[in-house]
């Protein structure tokens, strides 16, 4: 059974949680506290030498990075298929994937590094401010990206779930998409409202 080391707050996890839930496959979680450095004991170690979640074994492949792990997923269970046939769609939506993994995931890292991990009362304002600012030109990117289609490549993909696995927590970090984005609005609601979505959160 396919087994993956999770932490429910994780978002890189809920990634993978939320591919798992698209494709309808049942697996094994096992819980690696990051909050209790977990991730960094040599068990850990041996199933990623990175030490973060999300890691994932399945049919005797070792693997770890989130998206890497949804390709693989995507490849060796391909129904529903998470990525367009087409070879140039295929590579946009991975284009855009590669875009959530980065200045997104990025800015929204920075906003949880401190208000979550610095003691209260200590987070950098002007550090916030900053990824806050980062945050507006990615909505505004994917604002043009998104045009009339219902999702990012057309129909759901692996870059959709790149920046739905951090909607969950954009209530707790004050993350707002600016007025000037209405499809990134309406898009970001659409994807809360996916069951692989809800039930990974
Ligand atoms: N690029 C990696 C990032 C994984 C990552 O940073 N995971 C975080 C949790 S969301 C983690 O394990 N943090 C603990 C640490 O860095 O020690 C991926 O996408 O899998």
């Amino acid at each position: 059974m396919i087994k993956l080391y999770n932490f429910p707050m994780s978002p890189r996890a809920r990634k993978v949680r939320i591919a798992l839930a698209e494709k309808g496959l049942q697996y094994e979680k096992v819980t690696v506290d990051i909050t209790k450095d977990e991730q960094k004991k040599s068990e850990f170690l041996a199933i990623n030498p990175n030490g973060k979640v999300p890691a994932l074994q399945d049919d005797g492949t070792n693997l770890y990075e989130s998206s890497v792990i949804m390709e693989y997923l995507n490849d060796k269970y391909p129904t529903p298929p998470l990525l367009p046939a087409d070879p140039g769609q295929r590579a946009r939506a991975r284009v855009l994937l590669h875009y959530g993994d980065n200045p997104f995931d990025s800015a929204c890292a920075a906003i949880v590094g401190e208000v979550f991990f610095k003691p209260k009362g200590q987070a950098d304002q002007n550090a916030i401010t900053k990824a806050k600012q980062d945050l507006t030109a990615v909505f505004e990117h994917i604002e043009k990206e998104l045009g009339n289609r219902e999702y990012l490549a057309g129909p759901f993909s692996l870059a959709d779930i790149s920046f739905a696995s951090w909607v969950p927590l954009f209530g707790s970090l004050q993350i707002e998409v600016p007025a000037n984005c209405p499809r990134v609005k309406a898009w970001l609601a659409r994807l809360a409202e996916r069951p692989s979505v809800k039930a990974a959160s």
